[in-house]
């Protein structure tokens, strides 16, 4: 885990390494990073579990290196090592494919290719030379290549450069960016109740907070009671106002309609999601009926505090809203069940802990089953009737 000063691995730029085994993926990125990080031998397979190795590239910034098992391992443990590279497809913000010269056989890396342009994620190769060795292949599919001995770092310099020009194109997102403009005044609404945790901001308060002052707004903090007086006191309307969802009830009693509102889980579902997908996939709750299947989706399994909005809030809400009993399911980790098809509607967690792409690869993989999906922000936002009032 990283540190409170960190920046969390899931805001970080997730640079993948997938090839054959023994192709030098790992010898490729000790190379670039000019660190031991993962272990190289020639055994094949040396290479087992994906290694995350996080770190600062400039001028990307944060981003964290995955090393993954050999794509052609085909034994029965093999087997359980694909399926953990298939996740590290999901979730890559660039993929670099390191392929031995000489190789011709590359259908195994042209499947991974394909999946991963349809998920638009840039991909590069290293053509790794090993002394003696034939002339390099063309590339597969017509991608930015370099050659590189992974062993000497020669052309290792000239590969990170690549990333970098490439990563670059992977997004530097703002998460209020299109709402508000240089000089604007935005009010933050924060309850600090008991739920909140002592003597700290939670991440998306923080987040949001430092995008605004990013973006060149003066940012007002205010807990509920003070909206009023503060609004009072203020010269002129704030352009925006940004609310903790479970006081919107009473922003919205308290704030003219005609100053733009919207909650901090709009906002993190914007920045995270598919805001379109999810409130999309929200509206379909309107037509649950009862015996009718919902998934209820959380992306890992430390969520102490929010055990019970995935298991028993939630699942109140939404029975309540339809008026009969709904079969809940709960599912945690990577994947969906395999019978997905069978749910009428999808509500995912905040996927605080995975990043922007993994979470766009799971609307995709709900999307292509035709199930609406959305997120546990914008479905609360749905119940309590926010939507109509919030701008995203
Ligand atoms: N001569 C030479 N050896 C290399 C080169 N690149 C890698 N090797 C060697 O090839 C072997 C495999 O390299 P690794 O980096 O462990 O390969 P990998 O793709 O991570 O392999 P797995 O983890 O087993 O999938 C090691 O013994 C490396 O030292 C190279 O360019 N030239
Ligand atoms: S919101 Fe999702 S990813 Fe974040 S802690 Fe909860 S279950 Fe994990
Ligand atoms: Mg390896």
């Amino acid at each position: 885990m990283s540190g409170l000063n960190e920046t969390p691995r899931a805001n970080r730029v997730h640079i993948a390494f997938f090839g054959k085994t023994n192709a030098g993926k790992s010898s490729a990125i000790n190379a670039i990073t000019g660190q031991d990080i993962a272990l190289v031998s020639d055994v094949a397979g040396t290479t087992t579990d994906p290694v995350y190795k996080a770190m600062e590239l400039l001028p990307i910034g944060p981003v964290v290196f995955i090393d993954t098992a050999g794509l052609d391992d085909t034994t029965k443990l093999g087997e359980a090592r694909i399926k953990k590279t298939d996740e590290v497809v999901d979730k890559a913000d660039i993929a670099v494919f390191v392929i031995r010269c000489g190789d011709t056989d590359l259908s195994v890396e042209r499947g991974y290719m394909r999946r991963l342009k349809e998920k638009n994620t840039p991909v590069l190769v290293a053509y790794n030379i090993f002394e003696g060795k034939k002339a390099c292949a063309a590339a597969p599919i017509g991608e930015k290549s370099v050659v590189i001995n992974a062993k000497t770092g020669a052309g290792t310099q000239k590969l990170k450069q690549l990333i970098i020009d490439n990563a670059a194109q992977g997004e530097e997102r703002s998460i209020t960016g299109d709402m508000v403009s240089v000089g604007d005044v935005v009010m933050l609404v924060m309850p600090q109740d008991i739920q909140a945790p002592k003597g700290r901001l939670i991440l998306p308060q923080v987040q949001v907070t430092r995008d605004l002052l990013d973006n060149g707004c003066r940012v007002v903090s205010v807990k509920t009671e003070d909206l009023t007086p503060m609004l009072g006191e203020l010269k002129h309307p704030p352009k925006l106002v940004i609310t903790d969802s479970q006081v919107f009830k009473y922003v919205n009693e308290h704030l003219s309609r005609d100053i733009p509102l919207t909650s901090f889980s709009m906002l993190m579902a914007k920045y995270k999601g598919d805001i379109e997908a999810f409130v999309k996939g929200a509206r379909s709750i309107a037509d649950l009926k009862s015996g009718d299947h919902v998934l209820i989706a959380e992306s890992c399994t430390h969520h102490a505090q929010k055990g019970d909005i995935a298991r028993e809030k939630l699942p109140n809400w939404l029975n309540q809203y339809a008026g009969g009993e709904l079969v809940f399911e709960n599912t945690s980790g990577h994947g969906f069940p395999d019978d997905i098809e069978k749910y009428k509607v999808i509500v995912h967690c905040g996927g605080c802990m995975i990043n922007r792409k993994n979470m766009l690869s799971k609307i995709d993989e709900a999307k292509n089953a035709g199930v609406p999906i959305t997120n546990f922000g914008v479905a609360i936002a749905f119940l309590n009737s926010m939507l109509d009032r919030v701008i995203w």
